[in-house]
């Protein structure tokens, strides 16, 4: 039926489990007709909002379209949509970002409340009723077997070689009825290609033609190459040491343009036949494979550039061996990533002198993205790696501060700090050391200077003395960009 006969099928209040994940895979065609609805709704002044699950970020078509037609009451649970970001920082949008191993196991506890539609897109049907994933798996599975009805998108556009790339993994149960996952390696697999559903609960069935969002990353600049040199220094210094085989071990790569420019150094790197266990394969995992570096990217879903999109559309037949897409709670699973030992690298926002990341909300309030899977994967691997340049906003602002204003990482889940200026390994060193090790090798120099003043003072002053802090003091770096636009003096 049409993309607008089935919003028709959507009710105001309801709750809908959406495809798509970092800009792939997600429904095109209904979330559009449904924000027209919802806009000649509000227009006879009649109120109309619903609530939108979904793998992680979408695309304008979804959450920017929605957003902007104020359709959305509350959102789960990873955006990185501008215009529902500026309607979440206004107070007008209920937002909870949420661990993404964790949205799957959540529907099925029953506490998120009901589910009633299933808006997912997918890349055709077979004859026996089951399922050809999109260019991502997310939550798919779960919003299939939880939705009271379902709605599928078929989108002719997504490559016919992704049959056969996915697996699907039938076997998660609730407690006390949870058994092992049976992974053991990166390309292991543990499920079959398809999904399945009740054919009785499909009230829609949409036809599209429209491609992924796919936004460009830019260009690495020189903060990014030196970023990404001290992390390859670091490697080879812990293949010497014994410490990593010369394959490293399965690399886990968050969002953002820091994170690819790393991967696409990783070219050039001394590595060879490593393996990806992570969340998105970019642009730089596709330099990897073609590079003959990596052997196999796992993951749940596609974040490329267009260039790459069309590149790994040109030639999905040779790329659909190297690489897996599973459902989120798979590939972002805490026993998984543990067992695996993950090598974890994931951006930031800001980071204190003890080594709380705050991944999440600019200036303790704003939120930028969400913690998306970045703790997933922080708490569980074998090193937890964070990375940023030193400052922000043309200098204005210092990624390293006295306190974090928000804290989405631990201490204790920040094992390394890499920024341009350089890397702080603080395995094993307690708070003190750490803050004499971030300021000394992570700081920018234009605050280097004051957070050394900072934390020698704090040294005299503080109440206690096992993470020394001046609380008056401690957030005015924050306040003073507020007030001035800078956090110099
Ligand atoms: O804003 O675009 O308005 O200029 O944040 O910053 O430097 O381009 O860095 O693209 O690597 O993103 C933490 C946001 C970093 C990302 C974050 C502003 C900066 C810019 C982007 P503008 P950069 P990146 C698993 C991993 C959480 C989820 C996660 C993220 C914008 O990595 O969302 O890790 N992580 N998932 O100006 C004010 C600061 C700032 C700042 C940066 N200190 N103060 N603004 N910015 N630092 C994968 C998934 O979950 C899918």
């Amino acid at each position: 039926m049409s993309a607008d006969a089935a919003a028709a099928l959507i009710g105001s209040g309801s709750t809908v489990g959406m495809s798509g994940f970092t800009g792939s895979g997600y429904p095109k065609a209904v979330p559009q007709a449904l924000a027209a609805r919802i806009e000649a709704e509000h227009a006879a002044g009649k109120l109309f909002r619903i609530r939108v699950w979904t793998g992680a970020s979408t695309g304008p078509e979804l959450d920017g379209a929605l957003a902007k037609a104020d359709g959305i009451e509350f959102r789960l649970p990873y955006n990185s949509d501008p215009i529902a970001r500026e309607k979440i920082n206004r107070g007008e949008m209920d937002y909870f970002d949420m661990h993404l191993s964790q949205v799957a196991p959540m529907a099925w506890q029953g506490f998120l409340g009901p589910l009633d539609t299933a808006l997912v897109e997918i890349s055709g049907i077979r004859p026996d009723g089951s399922l050809i994933p999109s260019s991502s798996v997310g939550n798919n599975k779960t919003w299939l077997d939880r939705a009271s009805q379902i709605i599928l998108e078929v989108n002719a556009w997504q490559n016919p070689a992704l049959e056969g790339m996915h697996d699907i993994y039938y076997g998660t149960r609730l407690p006390p009825d949870r058994v092992p996952i049976p992974l053991v390696r990166p390309d292991d697999r543990i499920g079959e290609p398809y999904l399945h559903c009740d054919p009785a609960r499909i009230v829609a069935i949409v036809e599209t033609e429209a491609p992924d969002r796919n936004l460009p990353f830019a260009a690495p600049d020189a903060s990014a190459h030196a970023i990404a040199g001290h992390l390859l220094d670091f490697f080879a210094h812990e293949v010497k040491r014994g410490r990593l085989p010369t394959s490293l071990l399965p690399i886990q790569s968050g969002v953002g343009n820091i994170a690819n420019a790393v991967l696409t150094g990783l070219v050039d790197g001394p590595f060879t036949d490593m393996t990806a266990y992570t969340e998105v394969i970019q642009d730089g995992m596709l330099d990897l494979l073609d590079a003959g570096k990596l052997r196999i990217a796992s993951a749940t879903a596609f974040s490329l550039s267009p260039e790459a999109a069309a590149r790994i559309n040109a030639d999905m037949v040779q790329y659909r061996d190297r690489m897996i897409l599973r459902p989120q709670e798979i590939s972002n699973h805490p026993e998984l990533i543990r067992r695996l030992g993950c090598l974890a690298m994931n951006g930031l926002i800001e980071a204190d002198i003890y080594g709380n990341v705050n991944s999440t909300h600019v200036m303790g309030s704003r939120i930028q993205n969400g913690i998306g899977g970045s703790r997933d994967f922080a708490r569980n691997a074998y090193v937890s790696i964070f990375m940023t340049p030193s400052t922000a906003k043309g200098g204005a602002i210092s990624a390293i501060v006295p306190q974090a204003s928000h804290v989405d990482h631990i201490a204790q889940d920040v094992q390394v700090l890499v920024t341009e200026q350089g890397l702080a390994d603080l395995r094993g060193l307690s708070p003190k050391q750490r803050a004499t090790l971030i300021i000394e090798k992570c700081a920018h120099p234009d605050y280097r200077p004051m957070l050394a003043d900072y934390y020698e003072r704090a040294r005299r002053g503080s109440y206690g003395q096992q993470s020394p802090s001046l609380l008056r003091e401690a957030l005015s770096w924050h306040q003073r960009f507020i007030d001035t636009g800078s956090m110099l003096p």
